[in-house]
């Protein structure tokens, strides 16, 4: 008879972490990584895959699989693949990893909005710099993507004072924020932001969806934040808008290749934070239990919850 494996590969994450949280749940499967090469157990037993950037061909010893979990929210490297199984993938959907990315955008919101950026230079400088700080009511706070993160930092900003508009795909209805979707609705939502905030899904719409003309809709020295993946926009436009001053900030946490190469002109910039994509991550603690639901789905006959639409691209 056919034994029952998961087999776990990510380079980002704790193998022994996911392994034991994901134990707990189902103490009768059988647990594998496959980081350092192939697992051991008969490649037929494997059964479900628990992964972030599988190398190329990784899938394909796999000829019994179920499953594919994707270890993080954002799909994109996984459903651009030549090799996907032709079976349900499911992508991580956790309030705690929800709560965490809310928490990264806030602070990044409040930083520019409070004036922080140039207060850090003025400290830099041994300066004493008073600036009349904007009233939250003031400070328009734009919201590409109100996904399952998007939506979760829309309200967290909201709730602090801040007026939010949101924007995505299909209309929504979400108390407290302005919602608007699709492509004929943008330039006005650009127009009205001075703080941007992108947290779409990197699809075949969604690439370079900020070129050169869409950032020159923004207000002048409008502020600019990506927490979703880099190639949403277009880096070079984007560089170019800092360095006119008609983008004022930017704090960024992904970019167009990662890591960033050290040529880049936005590690000199001062107005600019870099962080090396980590405002959210996958939280083994809290993720365990829907991966075991969704195998215990899988076992049942039942459908995954949180399945990716590969077609969609989210
Ligand atoms: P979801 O898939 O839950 O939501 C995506 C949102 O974007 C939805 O509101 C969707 O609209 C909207 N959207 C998708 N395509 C378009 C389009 N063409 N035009 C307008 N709106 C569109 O994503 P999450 O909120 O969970 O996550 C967002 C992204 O954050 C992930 O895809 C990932 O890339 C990134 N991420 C980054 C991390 C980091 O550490 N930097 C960590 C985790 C995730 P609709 O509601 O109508 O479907
Ligand atoms: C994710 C990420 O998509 O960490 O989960 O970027």
């Amino acid at each position: 008879m056919l034994s029952e494996a998961l087999v776990f590969y990510s380079k980002a994450d704790v193998a022994e972490a996911w392994l034991s949280a994901l134990g707990r749940e189902l103490p009768d499967l059988a647990m594998h990584t496959a980081i350092d090469g192939p697992p051991p157990c008969p490649p037929e037993d494997v059964q479900y895959a628990v992964v972030w950037k599988a190398p190329h061909g990784f899938f394909r010893p796999f000829v019994n699989l179920k499953l594919v979990v994707n270890l993080g929210a954002g799909v994109d490297a996984l459903v651009a693949r030549d090799d996907l199984p032709d079976v349900p993938i499911t992508r991580l959907s956790d309030p705690e990893m929800s709560k965490m990315m809310a928490g990264f955008v806030l602070m990044c919101v409040l930083r520019h909005a409070r004036d922080i950026v140039p207060f850090e230079r003025a400290q830099r400088e041994g300066r004493w710099r008073y600036i009349h700080p904007t009233t939250p009511d003031k400070v328009r706070v734009g919201v590409l993507g109100l996904g399952e993160l998007g939506a979760t930092a829309a309200h967290e900003i909201a709730r602090f004072g801040y007026p939010v508009h949101g924007w995505s795909r299909s209309p929504k209805s979400l108390p407290g924020i302005d919602c608007r979707h699709g492509l004929e609705t943008l330039p006005q939502f650009l127009s009205e932001s001075d703080i941007l905030v992108v947290m779409l899904p990197l699809t075949g719409e969604t690439r370079h969806l900020l070129n050169a003309e869409r950032l020159a809709l923004l207000p002048k020295g409008a502020k600019f934040v990506n927490v979703a993946r880099g190639p949403i926009v277009d880096e070079p436009a984007l560089i170019a808008a800092l360095q006119s001053g008609h983008i004022s900030e930017a704090s960024l946490d992904v970019f167009e290749h990662e890591p960033l190469s050290p040529d880049s002109p936005l590690w000199a910039m001062d107005n600019v934070l870099i962080t090396p994509h980590l405002a959210s991550i996958a939280l083994p603690k809290s993720a365990a239990a829907q991966i075991a639901e969704n195998i215990r789905r899988i076992r049942s006959g039942e459908p995954v919850l949180n399945r990716v639409d590969p077609g969609r691209g989210y």
